[in-house]
């Protein structure tokens, strides 16, 4: 039998670029600008998938800029309405719920460039055109500048910044981590908030359906959100288990005595 070569020792700890990646991008380009948002039927996404790849393609992966994105944030730029922002952490699946529920709210991932990018991977290399489909640079064990956590970072603090008017978290209160510093929404989100522009921060955190002990509104991490939103001149609200979010976590959990009891 003529065997295949021996597998290459992985480059990077990190997961490779996802299968059929360019496929993936340019499908939910036509899918998010002719379905869901038709508003937007008039983007091209030939050029937007041309600026995506030319973004990393043919690049180190571990020393990518927020320059190498731009021409992708000009072709895909897009405004939220004021009071529509919802921002998460540690609570994407709820989160993304809620906003499939309420189609006038947008979390990052309802605007194109978030659509675009969602749970995907992706990553190529100086000296080839290709993508590297075996591994890609993780955020901690490899390099912080790789295309995803750039990627990230930039679309994360656009989308903060051009919030305005009362903007909404969904946290994750059955987790350590409610409100964590070193997360995207603890570390780029908040500080990209234009007080001039937001005047308020609803946060809610939702426990899980029968979920232990955990975190609230009344305890440490958040309160550290509230001073630091309260410092920079916002106003904080907090809630647990946001009646109306509470309602999607039910519908999934009907049997639950907690879900019986809900007025
Ligand atoms: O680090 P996080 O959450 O606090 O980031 C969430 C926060 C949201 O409000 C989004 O606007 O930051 C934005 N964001 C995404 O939309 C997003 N989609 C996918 C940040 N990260 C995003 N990802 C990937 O999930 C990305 O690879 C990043 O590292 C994780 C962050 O998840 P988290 O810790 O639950």
């Amino acid at each position: 039998l003529m065997g295949r070569p021996p597998p290459q020792p992985l480059e990077w700890k990190g997961r490779g670029t996802t299968k059929h990646f360019p496929e993936i991008v340019l499908g939910r380009c036509l899918i998010y600008t002719q379905l869901v948002r038709p508003a937007m039927r008039d983007v091209d996404c030939h050029k937007i998938w041309e600026a995506f790849k030319n973004a990393f393609l043919s690049k180190n992966p571990c020393n990518i800029t927020e320059e190498d994105y731009q021409p992708l944030m000009k072709l895909a730029s897009q405004t939220v309405p004021c009071n529509k922002s919802v921002f998460w952490s540690k609570s994407s699946e709820l989160a993304h719920h809620y906003t499939q529920i309420r189609r006038d709210m947008f979390t990052l991932e309802d605007t194109l460039l978030g659509y675009l990018a969602d749970e995907l991977s992706w990553c190529g290399d100086s000296g080839t055109s290709e993508m590297n489909y075996q591994s890609c640079p993780h955020r901690r064990k490899d390099c912080p500048n790789n295309p995803v956590s750039v990627f990230w970072k930039l679309v994360s603090w656009r989308f903060a910044e051009a919030a305005c008017g009362v903007v909404q978290v969904v946290l994750n209160g059955s987790v350590s981590n409610t409100f964590d510093r070193n997360s995207t929404f603890g570390s780029v989100e908040i500080f990209h908030l234009n007080p001039e522009k937001v005047h308020t921060l609803q946060a809610w955190v939702m426990h899980d359906v029968g979920g232990g002990p955990s975190e609230s509104c009344q305890r440490p991490p958040l309160s550290d959100l509230k001073l630091i939103i309260s410092k920079r001149n916002m106003t904080f609200i907090c809630h647990d288990n946001y009646r109306v979010i509470r309602f999607i976590q039910c519908v999934q959990n009907p049997e639950h005595a907690s879900c019986s009891r809900l007025t």
